[in-house]
């Protein structure tokens, strides 16, 4: 049930020998190409030739968001641009877009990594696959759509937006996988419960969602309200996209395409690495690219790296499923909260829909949180003291579990604006 045995499932000595090899290729490589490398490696003194062993990672300098920024839109390609065949880009929620340039052969891996994902989560020749990721400098809908090609799938190229639509599509093409981002997903499965669609009833049997953090609570709604699997699918715009790292049937924790990416976590005030099972910043170098191999970047998302014994027999170490990114952290009355908590936490009020908003306020020194969350409509009915009731049921529940005082406001069913892609939940009014 592997897509390549070879790879996936190597012992861990071959893994190291094999990353040893790579990880020295590609700091010559970089060494050579790219004055920005050229000029840290120098810094740090270390060149190909004074790697000894993967642990050897640790004394590489790291690559930020900033230095992609910084050299932008080609200063850190390691080919000239003749040998680049395409350009991706993330526009970044926060700042100035950075780009993926790829060459033949990053487009090929780009494509085995994706396969292997779908391989995993039980994607086979013949089924009928609907991309709703986003195409265009997205990563997503490309970088899926090359993938579910290669498995042999029938590609429906629909990108997102247009719920109607997917919906009918859904139906007349009898799809029978769908890869969206799961505030996307929602937001088909909410539609079509409008249309009086009962997706659960159609042949569709596994969700591919990622692009975007998601608890285990909300996995379960999508699961429930679609009647599908929900398997997690992982990357980044800066390594290639999606494809780093994917569920397998044991739903728990994603492997990481590890000959392709070596993967750290670290402490990220002290940059120091942290051992096995410990939660940190995951930092990724790419050993297999040319067009643009990253050492050591920076990814500001938090998770933990296992070696546990997998039962699906893949070998490649597994990394916790995303708990959010450090720059989503809010600082609430001086306690550290991931939107991602207080998510799992709505998802247990069952008067309420998984449609929230999180708003930042700032009063004196400290900052405060307001949520929002959309109730069901037949609570909303209900009136005031009821509404007030849950709010308060609402306040207690984050309190108890994470200790600080939120305000509540229960909003009117459909009244937060839904998501086509990542779902932007976090209003910040406490830098105005
Ligand atoms: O989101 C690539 C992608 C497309 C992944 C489609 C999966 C599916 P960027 O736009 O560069 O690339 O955003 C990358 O999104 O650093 C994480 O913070 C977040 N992210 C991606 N996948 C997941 C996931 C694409 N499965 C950033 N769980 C990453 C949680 C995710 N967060």
């Amino acid at each position: 049930m592997v897509w390549n045995k070879e790879f996936e499932c190597m012992s861990l000595e071959q893994i190291q020998k094999f990353q040893l090899e790579k990880l020295k290729e590609t700091v010559g490589w970089v060494a050579a190409k790219v004055p920005f490398y050229k000029k840290k490696l120098e810094e740090a003194k270390i060149s190909a030739d004074s790697i000894k062993s993967v642990e050897d990672i640790s004394k590489l300098p790291f690559t930020v968001k900033n230095d992609l920024r910084d050299n932008y839109p080609f200063g850190l390609c390691a080919v000239p641009l003749k040998e680049v065949v395409r350009v991706q880009a993330s526009s970044g929620t926060t700042g100035k877009s950075i780009t993926g340039p790829y060459t033949t052969d990053d487009i090929e891996q780009w494509r085995e990594c994706v396969a292997r994902n779908l391989w995993a989560y039980g994607v086979r020749p013949g089924d009928v696959f609907q991309n709703a990721y986003g195409y265009g400098l997205f990563t997503g809908g490309l970088g899926v759509h090359q993938g579910a090609s290669m498995v042999g799938c029938t590609v429906i190229p629909i990108s997102s937006g247009v719920t109607k639509r997917q919906i009918s599509i859904m139906q007349d093409l009898e799809v029978t996988v769908l890869s969206s981002t799961p505030s996307y997903a929602l937001t088909i499965a909410e539609r079509a419960e409008e249309m009086n669609v009962d997706i659960r009833k159609l042949p569709i049997k596994i969700g591919i969602f990622g692009a975007e953090p998601w608890t285990m609570e909300m996995r379960k709604e999508i699961e429930e309200r679609m009647g599908i699997e929900a398997m997690d699918i992982y990357g980044l715009t800066e390594l290639c996209g999606p494809g780093v790292a994917y569920n397998c049937s044991e739903k728990n924790g994603l492997h990481i395409n590890e000959d392709h990416f070596i993967a750290e976590v670290i402490d990220p005030n002290t940059l120091e690495p942290l051992p096995l099972g410990e939660k940190g910043e995951l930092v990724f170098t790419a050993i297999q690219r040319k067009a643009m191999p990253l050492l050591r970047y920076r990814t500001k998302d938090i998770t933990s790296l296992s070696r546990e014994k997998c039962s699906c027999g893949r070998t490649l170490v597994k990394m916790e499923r995303i708990s959010g990114r450090s720059d989503d952290m809010l600082i609430i009355k001086g306690v550290n909260v991931f939107p991602s908590q207080i998510e799992s936490l709505l998802l247990d009020i069952p008067e309420v829909e998984p449609q929230y908003r999180l708003i930042v306020k700032k009063s004196g020194y400290l900052n405060y949180l307001t949520v929002q969350v959309e109730t069901k409509k037949e609570i909303f009915k209900k009136g005031k003291p009821t509404l007030h009731q849950i709010e308060n049921k609402i306040m207690y529940h984050i309190e108890q579990s994470i200790g600080i005082k939120v305000k509540t406001e229960l909003m009117e069913p459909k009244s937060i604006e839904r998501s086509e892609g990542k779902a932007q939940r976090i209003i910040d009014e406490s830098v105005k």
